[in-house]
């Protein structure tokens, strides 16, 4: 059983959900000159919007217009949290403007009081994949150390405006999936970054992570300022790589392979490089520009709990190793070496929920912080028949999720925050940009191409949920 104020949630992100892409003054980011691919098709990112293309984020479910019905369907379904972001182009709608938009700043303070008005703690994520299109275009996104200087400004005009509002923070989600330097969109979505011709693109990355590093970390310092009782995390995607078997090469192989999936919450969490990421930074020759004031912002500005997305775990083999390489991160994890022991989901996410039990235990030892399972979710093709959803796969899913957090909790004695599965209501996805991808328990009609009635639906998933909360677990 878990603890009494245990946060029981959804999770959302801005670009994904609001819509409103250019309402109350919001600037483009970087997912707003994203096409919508699908399964096996990747999105493209154009250099401009363009007319006779479909950005199915612009629109997504309109969360924006909507947002009173949608908070209430959120309230009758129980929920006591809700993590979601705040778009940076709402508030600095080009990034570099000396005042914020004040109509932004709005937009979420009415938000987060209809939320609150409603009983859900807004759970909020600073950067969720959309910086502003101008920092990207113009400064070169997080390759420029002035864009530290724009997210910090962001960070404090926010922490100040809601500091009475929202207790929980998170600086920017997914950072660690960027290691992924075969797929473009994550480099481009966390930092507005591409890697140009003659580019060493590991070399790039790690500079940009160094960056946004220090940015996530004088964050964390200018919000402590502001209230000492914040709690700001970092977020993390969390995907277990397991060896293939007991070989001692395969254990070292994916020993190395982890590593690479950790780095980001190691300096979160420990304000300071690891040293197997020195190493790497020596042996290949990068020259990456870390100044000594860094390090003291690093240190100064660590983590108070680990945020982390868990879907799927994936397998190294040593002799595999070049592969496995190409694929060691996130959606790119689903095309590593196949599991024999468990099955995947429409879009090949291997579903693991044992390897929940595994995270928590694996990311608990390491840090000895709070965790919040702020992500986790069965992303499938739903079918609406006369209003209803039978969502069964999806609650089994969940269900097993569950049982292996409150073992990870009872039985194991991790500290967890909470449990915010993942695109509580239909969203646009974000690796494919498809609408068919749904996470939700309450469904949307929208289709791929951005035909439907918007009307929402509660599936099957959205009672059983309702019960869970209400009896604070699995009964
Ligand atoms: C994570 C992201 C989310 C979300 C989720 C599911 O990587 O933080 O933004 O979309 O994965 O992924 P997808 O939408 O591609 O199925």
């Amino acid at each position: 059983m878990v603890q009494k104020d245990f946060l029981w949630g959804g999770a959302l992100a801005a670009h994904q959900f609001e819509g409103g892409w250019d309402a109350g003054g919001k600037g483009p980011s970087v997912i707003d000159v994203m096409t919508a691919g699908e399964h096996g098709v990747a999105r493209e990112i154009t250099s401009t919007i363009e007319a006779d293309k479909f950005y199915p984020n612009q629109v997504a479910i309109d969360f924006y217009h909507e947002y009173k019905k949608d908070i209430a369907l959120f309230a009758e379904m129980g929920l006591k949290c809700l993590r979601t972001s705040i778009a940076w182009t709402r508030i600095f709608p080009k990034g570099d403007e000396a005042k914020p938009n004040e109509a932004g700043l709005k937009f979420y303070d009415d938000v987060f009081d209809e939320l609150l008005k409603n009983g859900i703690e807004p759970v909020i994520t600073l950067s969720h994949f959309e910086m502003p299109l101008h920092l990207a275009r113009e400064y070169g996104g997080f390759r420029n150390r002035q864009v530290i200087d724009f997210f910090a400004k962001f960070a404090k005009v926010v922490f100040e405006r809601y500091q009475d509002k929202v207790k929980y923070w998170m600086t920017f989600n997914e950072i660690n999936n960027q290691m992924d330097v075969n797929n473009p969109i994550f480099l481009w979505t966390n930092s507005g970054v591409l890697v140009e011709e003659g580019e060493n693109a590991k070399e790039v990355m790690y500079q940009v992570a160094h960056n946004e590093l220090v940015a996530s970390a004088k964050a964390v310092m200018i919000g402590k300022e502001i209230n000492p009782a914040f709690q700001i995390g970092c977020m993390v995607s969390h995907v277990p790589i397991y060896p293939y078997s007991c070989n001692p090469a395969d254990i070292m192989a994916a020993e190395e392979a982890n590593r690479q999936r950790f780095f980001f919450a190691d300096v979160h969490v420990r304000g300071k490089y690891p040293n197997y990421a020195l190493k790497e930074f020596e042996r290949e020759g990068y020259n990456i520009d870390i100044r000594l004031e860094d390090l003291a912002v690093l240190k100064a500005g660590t983590v108070d709990y680990v945020g982390f997305s868990y879907y799927m775990s994936t397998v190294v083999k040593a002799d595999a190793r070049n592969d496995v390489d190409n694929n060691i991160v996130n959606g790119g994890l689903a095309n590593g070496v196949e599991n024999p022991h468990i099955q995947s989901t429409d879009w090949g996410w291997a579903i693991d929920p044992e390897g929940l039990r595994f995270t928590l235990n694996r990311l608990y030892d390491r840090y000895q912080l709070p965790l919040f399972i702020v992500e986790n979710g069965f992303g499938a093709i739903d079918e609406l028949e006369n209003g209803k959803v039978h969502d069964e796969t999806r609650i089994e899913y969940l269900s097993k999720h569950i049982e292996a957090l409150e073992k990870a909790v009872d039985y194991d004695g991790v500290e967890l925050l909470g449990y915010t599965p993942w695109g509580i209501i239909d969203l646009v996805s974000f690796t494919t940009g498809e609408m068919k991808k749904r996470y939700g328990m309450i469904y949307v009609d929208r289709d791929n191409a951005g035909n439907g009635t918007m009307q929402r639906y509660k599936k099957d998933s959205f009672a059983w949920y309702r019960q869970v909360i209400e009896n604070n677990g699995l009964k």
